[in-house]
Formats: C-alpha cells, structure tokens, sequence
C-alpha cells in the first residue's frame, strides 16, 4: 500500500473499531452496525469457525477461510468481558496462509477472561467481522535448566519408603519445560469439551482423569498447536522440577510442621477436604506451584518397586516394572505431609481414576 492507501486503511480501521466498541457486546448476530459503519458491509465467519486460544501464552490460530474475501484481519484482545475495557493490543496480518498466530501480550496473565474481536478488511469495499471467544486459560511453562541432581531418598529421610532407593545422579543434558501449574478445569473442557472432575471449578485442577485419558488430552492439544508438542513429564523430570535445586524433605527445607508445610501445599490439614484453585499457594523456587499437595501428578513412567536399573538420563521408564501401572507424583488434598514430600511416589493403574489426581504438562518446540 502506498502512504495515500495506508492512511486511509487507517482511518477505516479507527472508524470501525469506534463503531464497534460503541455498539457491540452481544453475540454478533445481536449487534447493530453503528452509523460509523454502516458504509460497509458486515461478514461474520461462520458458527463452525474454530478458534482455539492456548494454554502457552502465545497463539491464537484461527481459519482465514472462514474470511475468504477479506485481504487483511486484525485482531483486538480485550480483558473482562465488558466492551469498555482497555484495548490490550493491535495485531496486522496478511492473509496468505490457513492460519496465523499472534503473542499475547504479557500483562496478560493466567486466569484473565479474554474477548477476541478480529476485524478483516478487504481493500477496496470494506468488510468487517467481530466475535468473540472467552476465557481461555493462559499459563505458564518454567524453564528446569540442564543440570544433575540425586534422585530418591534414603532411609535418613523422615518417612523414607523402599520404592525411593536407590538414590542416584539422573543428568538432563538439555533444559526442558515444564507447566508452572497443574492442567485446570477450564483448560480441560476447552480442549476435551467435557469436565468429569469430582470438585467443580474453572481454577481448580482436574481430577478423576485416568492416565489414558491424559494421554487423549495431550493428542488433542498436540493437534493444532502448530509450535508445541506436549507430553505428561517423565517421573525424573517430575522430581527435578519439585526439588528446584533443593535436597530436603520438602522443597522448602526439612520442616513438617502444620504451618509452614501449609504455605506451599494443599494437604490433609488445610485443604478443607477438596482441591484448591491452582497457584494460589507459594511456588517452589523454580516458580512452579503446587508440588507438593493440592492433586498428584501422572508421570509417564511405568511403576517400579525401587530405582534399581532406573534411567540416568531422565528419560521415561517404561520397559519392565508394573505394566500397566504409572506414576503419580506430588501428594494430594487428602495427604499427610509425608506424602508432600519430593521424594514420595505412587501408583495408579492407568485406566484407573482419582479423586485426589490430575497432571501436568512438558512442552517442546514441534
Ligand atoms: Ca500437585
Ligand atoms: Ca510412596
């Protein structure tokens, strides 16, 4: 576009974006075009248009066949679901591909409701459209550096279990990522387009999710996220992440008492009987939450008696042992405070369901 064009796409842009922040807030089939507007026609994509805002604080991806006559698409995020609210971010794309994404801005933070109003704009006649999604969940994902650490415990450790022996140095050559939360809810359902949590909420973590069916979740979302795949973490990278450099009981030192083993996890003593919303308690030091306690975590591994043969690499270990059976880690909202320690584990069958379990993620550039 020459200057002449681009200032007058501009001034297009204003005008609408005026007429629709004074008119819009219903369902767009509900919203009347504003005399600002009324020069141009309205497009709305279809009702089958899927747009899928993710979990990874990063990408929107939405179809621009849906837009087939539009030649530019902008795309507002709003916060609240309230029109009047602040204009977070313009984003400018030209139409050329299936899909585009856009980074949401950082002051965009995990639990904010989102509206997404796209305008598209086709040189010469003029086409908008305008709907919304809302909420998504955001969160975010913690960089474990490569390191070393000495995995298990021995019978020195308070409440030590045969199953956390042998201790031994598993080296991760590479940084990996880890979700800083537990998978919520609502991520859940926008994913799965169902809840079959036992504890109904939007921030509380899901439960009663076998271990296959968080592999079903994780497929899902690997699907369209065009940058990320996701995979639940190996039991090895589980423990690193939890101790976050420490070598103590608990990731906050040695200490068991009812009142500092409350601050950082949800258990027995203080979980009223239930799960709690994630991240609401203090993170460990690498920022993830919720470690300890609040629900177990399905690993990928396989259950074994102890770690004799176990990989050093951080690999999963899935060959011998229990089949059938995997990993949990953590300690729940039902756990006494042994069972919150970092060197604690589980089992579960995995078409087994519970209550007092639920996952989180790894993720890794595709
Ligand atoms: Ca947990
Ligand atoms: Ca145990």
């Amino acid at each position: 576009m020459n200057f002449v064009h681009k200032t007058w796409y501009w001034m297009l842009v204003a005008f609408i974006t005026l007429g629709l922040i004074a008119s819009c807030g219903d369902s767009p089939t509900a919203s009347q075009p504003d005399e600002l507007i009324s020069d141009f026609d309205v497009y709305y994509p279809n009702e089958d248009t899927e747009w899928h805002l993710w979990q990874t604080g990063m990408l929107v991806e939405y179809d621009f066949e849906a837009i087939p006559r539009s030649k530019y698409a902008m795309i507002e995020l709003f916060r609240d679901d309230s029109l009047a609210i602040e204009l977070t971010e313009w984003f400018f794309n030209e139409i050329g591909s299936e899909t585009t994404s856009l980074q949401i801005p950082e002051s965009c933070g995990m639990g904010d409701d989102f509206r997404i109003r796209v305008i598209t704009l086709e040189e010469d006649t003029g086409y908008s459209a305008q709907f919304s999604i809302d909420g998504y969940y955001l969160s975010e994902f913690v960089e474990a550096p490569a390191g070393s650490f000495m995995m298990g415990s021995d019978t020195t450790e308070w409440a030590h279990q045969s199953d956390e022996s042998p201790v031994h140095t598993v080296t991760f050559a590479s940084s990996f990522e880890i979700m800083s939360v537990e998978v919520c809810q609502r991520l859940w359902e926008n994913v799965m387009e169902e809840n079959p949590s036992t504890f109904l909420g939007d921030s509380l973590p899901v439960e009663y999710v076998n271990w296959s069916e968080c592999q079903e979740f994780i497929d899902n979302l690997n699907m369209v996220d065009p940058d990320y795949n996701y995979r639940l973490p190996t039991e090895a990278e589980w423990e690193y992440a939890c101790r976050a450099g420490t070598d103590s009981w608990f990731f906050w030192g040695d200490d068991n008492s009812t009142g500092t083993v409350g601050l950082y996890g949800w258990y027995n003593p203080n979980s009223d009987a239930s799960p709690q919303n994630i991240g609401s308690l203090e993170p460990n030091p690498w920022g993830l939450y919720d470690m300890s306690g609040n629900i177990y975590e399905w690993c990928e591994d396989v259950s074994h008696d102890n770690y004799t043969g176990a990989p050093t690499d951080g690999s999963a270990w899935v060959s011998g042992g229990n089949q059938g059976y995997r990993i949990q880690r953590g300690g729940s909202w039902s756990s006494q405070a042994q069972f919150l320690r970092s060197a604690n584990r589980t089992s579960l069958s995995e078409t087994q369901r519970s209550m007092s379990c639920g996952f989180r993620l790894i993720r890794e550039p595709k």
